[in-house]
């Protein structure tokens, strides 16, 4: 097999991103282990408790409970699992904003129970009220997102626990890219900020760990026995994962990504990708394109059909939200010359693309 993975010198959209070297280098190291199976791989078993101590520490919670999941998709289940089953009704319901990741549909498809999905406020937010009007006594979960998919934003963490906890709910915020950010901002968005019950936290998005490698977290240990089911044959009596054999190269990666880079690091990393997301709001708003204030390092901007399929043609690799808009990521390995470059070709194409459509008109 010769083929090369794609370079990272064109990716704008992704969530992914370039390992560090360390959790690259970790990852190979740990690639035939089963963290699933602790009995038979007891050290990748230890590094997975310290992989959770250090999120609890990103996270401003003491003693967490959780496990290395294969992404945010599965933390996402697994909170509404756990959500679901100790939720005493036979009609569940998870509450959660428009802005909530599409793995909340896979979950409410999975375990068979309703998604309510409630408007933004302007700001591109969960809007409290309506959250709080569309719970009631058969909700299970209120979903919160600190750094959502499509724009970057952070939920009114404090005021959506409160709204669950009106009517009994288990709160869930999905940090999965923006966790390893937001300590670095001003944000209320963990667990000391608020009463979160369980949160999504993915190493191998802005933590540089290599896929897979993504977190779930719980206040409780109790949470996941409402996940346990029994494993009669190995020497661990009990299982409260979904996947069963698992990556031990994510596990250790993410270790080593968060060993090496804890706090100093994603700081520094936080305080390059923010500025390159303002640079790049700045030059297109200069440019007349509508730009969506990056809160986080996330740009989204209007720009036509004819110049994203133009920039998509130069092997710029942009995806858009679903109202259309392009949508920049501001990821480790997006550096400010792969932004300049970005947007000389914006201009270029931008000229060529207006010449297009006015000489169709
Ligand atoms: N929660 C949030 C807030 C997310 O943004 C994502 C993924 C998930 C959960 C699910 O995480 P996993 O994909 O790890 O299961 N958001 C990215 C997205 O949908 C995923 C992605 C990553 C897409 C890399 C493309 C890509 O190249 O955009």
């Amino acid at each position: 097999m010769q083929a090369e993975p794609q370079a990272f010198d064109r990716v704008l959209s992704s969530m992914c991103t370039r390992p560090h070297p360390a959790a690259r280098e970790a990852a190979e190291r740990f690639l035939a282990t089963n963290p699933g199976d602790p009995g038979t791989y007891p050290t990748v078993a230890t590094l997975e408790e310290e992989a959770i101590a250090h999120l609890g520490e990103i996270v401003g919670l003491a003693d967490p409970a959780g496990y290395v999941a294969s992404g945010g998709t599965e933390a996402n289940i697994q909170a509404v699992r756990i959500a679901r089953n100790q939720a005493s009704t036979d009609d569940p319901n998870v509450v959660m904003p428009a802005s909530g990741h599409f793995s909340f549909r896979k979950a409410a498809n999975v375990l068979g129970v309703e998604l309510r999905v409630v408007p933004l406020d302007e700001g591109l937010r969960a809007d409290v009220d309506a959250v709080s009007q569309c719970v009631d006594e058969d909700t299970a979960l209120v979903v919160g997102v600190a750094g959502s998919t499509e724009y970057g934003r952070v939920d009114p963490i404090p005021e959506l626990a409160a709204a669950a906890q009106e009517v009994d709910a288990l709160f869930h915020v999905d940090a999965a890219w923006g966790g390893f950010v937001l300590p670095f901002t001003d944000h209320e968005w963990n667990f000391e900020h608020a009463p979160v019950d369980t949160m999504t936290i993915d190493p191998h998005k802005m933590g540089q760990a290599a896929v897979p490698a993504g977190g779930l977290l719980a206040r409780e240990e109790a949470l996941f026995d409402e996940l346990a089911v029994d494993t009669p044959y190995l020497e661990s009596t009990s299982q409260a994962t979904l996947t069963g054999t698992r990556s031990g190269g994510g596990v250790a990666s993410a270790v080593a990504a968060i060993e090496e880079l804890w706090p100093g690091g994603y700081h520094a990393q936080y305080d390059r990708s923010q500025t390159n997301a303002e640079w790049l709001a700045d030059a297109l708003t200069e440019r007349g394109f509508d730009v969506v204030d990056p809160e986080l390092p996330l740009v989204a901007a209007s720009i036509s059909e004819p110049l994203f399929e133009a920039l998509r043609g130069e092997g710029w690799r942009i995806s858009r939200t679903g109202d259309g808009e392009l949508r920049v990521v501001c990821m480790p390995h997006v550096t400010r010359e792969m932004l300049e470059s970005f947007v000389a070709d914006v201009d270029r194409l931008a000229a060529r693309t207006r010449v297009a459509v006015s000489s169709d008109d």
